[in-house]
């Protein structure tokens, strides 16, 4: 039993440094979101190989020896109390730290917004004006699928991007604006290691800036019906000239009506 158990964790360790199922590269500001799950991994390892180690040793140090009966140890209760009060604030702590820094946007920050809805992603950017327009469930039809108010200024100019794959610019804090259309879905992109639900009847957000230029596939995170699985988007990190070029040749919501009449 001593030895199943001592490989059973020499194992598992060795599978950790071996997976082919790690981390992929990341590609935005979110390092500190990698330090959180890293710490986890050191805090939950030590404990584990601790915790092992000492039941491989008692199970053979005390292989032809009955236990003795000891219901009540307030000096082992004591350490136990204490050393996992530590090992849990090392576990919340780091995540804390990242939690602050997510759900806080920046100031100059540029607005995009992804919309969900069963089974695909379409994009919005504000326009020239910098603000998005104001949308309503009410709204949505097949000539305005994302619901924009018709009568709001501000949504004349934004840009609506029908197809699951967008560009964004590199090296530039976005803030991500999410909406779903019928039921939950999640703004999953592995590499930006940044996500988040988006909730039919609330606009949710989060915030990432994107580190490295490159093609990465935008996720559904949530499962969201039998067709979750082709729910993907790719998202293409341009150079700010790339980016501008591309984006200009994106219809307006002006635009977009004035031809579907
Ligand atoms: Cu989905």
């Amino acid at each position: 039993m001593a030895i199943v158990v001592f490989v059973l964790m020499v194992g598992s360790i060795l599978f950790h440094f071996w997976t082919p199922w790690y981390l992929t590269p990341i590609a935005s500001n979110w390092g500190s979101i990698d330090t959180a799950i890293d710490v986890s991994f050191w805090v939950c390892g030590a404990v584990f190989i601790a915790i092992n180690s000492f039941l491989v040793y008692c199970v053979f140090r005390y292989r032809n020896t009955r236990a003795h009966y000891e219901p009540e140890n307030a000096r082992l209760e004591k350490q136990l109390t204490l050393w996992t009060s530590v090992g849990v604030a090392l576990l919340l702590a780091p995540g804390l730290y990242a939690w602050a820094q997510f759900v806080n946007v920046p100031e100059n920050v540029s607005v995009m917004e992804a919309v969900g809805q069963q089974w695909q992603w379409s994009y919005r950017f504000p326009g020239r004006d910098g603000v998005l327009g104001t949308t309503e469930v009410q709204s949505i039809s097949d000539d305005n699928p994302f619901g924009l108010n018709p009568a709001d200024p501000y949504g004349r100019d934004d840009v609506l991007i029908s197809d699951s794959t967008v560009h964004i610019p590199v090296g530039k804090p976005l803030k991500m604006v999410l909406r779903s259309k019928d039921v939950l879905h999640d703004f999953f992109v592995p590499q930006f290691r940044a996500r988040m639900n988006l909730v039919p009847g609330l606009v949710t957000y989060f915030w990432f800036t994107p580190t490295k230029t490159g093609t990465f596939e935008i996720l559904c995170a949530q499962l969201c019906g039998v067709g979750h699985y082709v729910m993907r988007g790719t998202v293409i990190v341009d150079d700010e000239s790339t980016y501008e070029t591309w984006l200009n040749m994106q219809p307006t919501f002006a635009q977009a009506s004035a031809s579907a009449q």
